[in-house]
């Protein structure tokens, strides 16, 4: 059967209420942009005339606004998986108008393929080049869309002519094998290839492709301020001192780095830093800081699932393709963020919290333990297996009202026994080979901001003298005094002891 060339509407009416649909892309990059936003306006028709309508959603990770935004908006969202991050999408979820499941990013395709998500009954790729014979070269992002060709009924493809067929071979597509047949990815330095440059699908579940000439939906990033540079600072000057010391290789080793102001303000100080010699990447989203180092030789290579950047960086790198091409791999997120890999080449993990406590655990998601925000995203499968992982993040937030740095996480990611240095615009906390007691001390001499430091040193106080500095009646009272009163600060410990004693 040759190619079937449809429009977004005829792909939509493939789709059912109470499908379960599989979105390529990894953040904006390569996610599907037409027809998400047919099958949102199939989803107001069929809620005009009174019928229901609603789609499982499995991506990569974030996508663009014409997909989780459309469809969020649509209320068409039955469930959703995993990482997101468009504030309408959120909304519905805080609402408990769609039901939402977060999970680390490298385990959604073994999933998908173990078949604990369930029937995938549509799958639709953004493509820019595809043959006859079912041959797919993604675009931007790599995210899951191989597991989703493999396990997905009928598959769709938006053939978006915006990006060049000559990304052919920037992609490194190796799905591995389930137990009990798994062997090792042969991946040693990032540079490393280990698949093909290309999906292979059966072409006849290809039921159809619509053709886009349509650019990703990334944002532009804010600049970056004061707090996020001091903090880029930090970073660098803590890895250029365990260079020095002899605790991190003279060549240096792969970054893995998130999303965000922060990771571009550490990145940009990575790449000043003259003590940190030139680098290469084992990440999982690319942006156009990488790019920049890249053009300056301070990045020799980066693998990354998606090139997230925005689009006169995206347009700088298709003019200049025979310098970029040959420097970066996309790879499936399965890959990007494999455990066995990142402790294989060891990765220096950068990401940041939403909040710490005193024991050095994580909060990346939850806002007051309650709220999702965006999800764990690749944070988990980094940090529990870096060779040195690193949690930065604001001392506050809110104008100063809340601390990111509480008592005790009022929702967990990562634990104590992973996160090993706390980095805020004050300092650096290296909590390794240190007891639960010097820990919250190191946390609160170097990383909290000084509103804060007596109110933290007081709770220290109050707490037993057991092993673990913890006291249960107080470990949430500044979450609790930040919901009752706006501010987390003015806390009179004393309210939580009883009979003068803590517990
Ligand atoms: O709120 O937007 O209303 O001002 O949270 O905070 O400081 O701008 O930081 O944008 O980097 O996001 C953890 C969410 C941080 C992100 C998180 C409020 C703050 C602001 C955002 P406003 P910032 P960022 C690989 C790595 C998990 C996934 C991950 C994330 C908003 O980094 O999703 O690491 N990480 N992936 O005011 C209440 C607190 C707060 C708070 C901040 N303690 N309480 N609100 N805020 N701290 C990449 C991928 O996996 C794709």
């Amino acid at each position: 059967m040759g190619l079937r060339f449809i429009t977004a509407d005829e792909a939509a009416s493939y789709v059912n209420n109470g499908d379960t649909v599989g979105f390529s892309g990894f953040t904006p990059a390569g996610a599907v942009k037409a027809v998400p936003q047919a099958i949102a306006n199939r989803a107001i028709a069929e809620h005009n005339a009174g019928r229901p309508f609603k789609i499982g959603m499995i991506t990569g990770a974030s996508t663009g606004d014409s997909l989780d935004g459309s469809l969020a908006r649509a209320e068409a969202v039955l469930f959703r998986t995993p990482y997101q991050s468009n504030a309408d999408l959120r909304k519905l979820i805080n609402e408990g108008k769609a039901d939402y499941f977060d999970s680390h990013l490298s385990t959604v395709a073994q999933n998908l393929r173990y078949g604990f998500l369930g029937k995938m009954h549509v799958g639709i790729i953004e493509a820019c080049d595809i043959s006859a014979d079912g041959e797919i070269v993604l675009t931007t992002g790599v995210g899951i869309s191989p597991s989703i060709c493999k396990v997905a009924e009928k598959i769709i493809i938006e053939l978006n002519h915006y990006h060049p067929k000559s990304l052919r071979g920037m992609h490194d597509i190796h799905i591995v094998a389930d137990p009990p047949n798994r062997r090792e990815i042969p991946i040693y330095k990032p540079s490393d290839r280990a698949g093909e440059t290309v999906i292979k699908v059966n072409p006849d579940k290809i039921v159809g492709i619509v053709e886009t000439n349509l650019p990703d939906e990334v944002g532009e990033f804010s600049k970056t301020d004061e707090i996020t540079e001091k903090i880029g600072e930090n970073v660098a000057e803590f890895l250029s001192s365990e260079l020095e010391k002899g605790r991190i290789p003279s060549s240096f080793l792969p970054i893995q780095s998130g999303v965000g102001n922060i990771a571009n303000a550490v990145l940009g100080a990575l790449g000043r830093n003259k003590s940190i010699p030139d680098f290469e990447m084992y990440t999982e989203v690319i942006q156009d800081s990488v790019i920049e180092l890249m053009k300056e030789g301070r990045v020799r290579f980066a693998s990354g699932c998606s090139l997230t950047v925005s689009q006169n960086k995206l347009k700088e790198i298709y003019d200049n393709l025979n310098y970029f091409h040959p420097r970066i791999l996309l790879r499936p997120q399965e890959i990007t963020n494999n455990p066995e890999v990142a402790r294989r080449i060891g990765i220096i993990s950068i990401n940041t919290a939403l909040e710490a406590d005193l024991c050095g655990n994580v909060n990346s998601t939850n806002v007051m333990g309650q709220k999702m925000m965006n999800g764990i995203g690749g944070s988990g499968d980094f940090t529990r297996n870096a060779y040195i992982s690193i949690f930065t993040c604001p001392s506050v937030a809110k104008n100063g009202k809340i601390s990111t740095i509480v008592p005790m996480v009022s929702h967990v990611d990562h634990n104590e026994h992973s996160v090993q240095v706390i980095i805020t615009e004050y300092g650096v906390a290296d909590l390794r080979a240190k007891s639960p007691q010097k820990k919250a001390e190191e946390i609160i001499n170097n990383c909290v901001h000084p509103d804060y430091r007596q109110q933290l040193r007081d709770y220290l106080r109050i707490c037993d003298t057991a092993h673990t500095p913890q006291s249960l009646s107080a470990a949430f009272a500044m979450h609790l005094h930040f919901l009752q009163t706006g501010d987390m600060r003015g806390i009179d410990w004393n309210k939580y002891l009883f009979n003068g004693k803590c517990c």
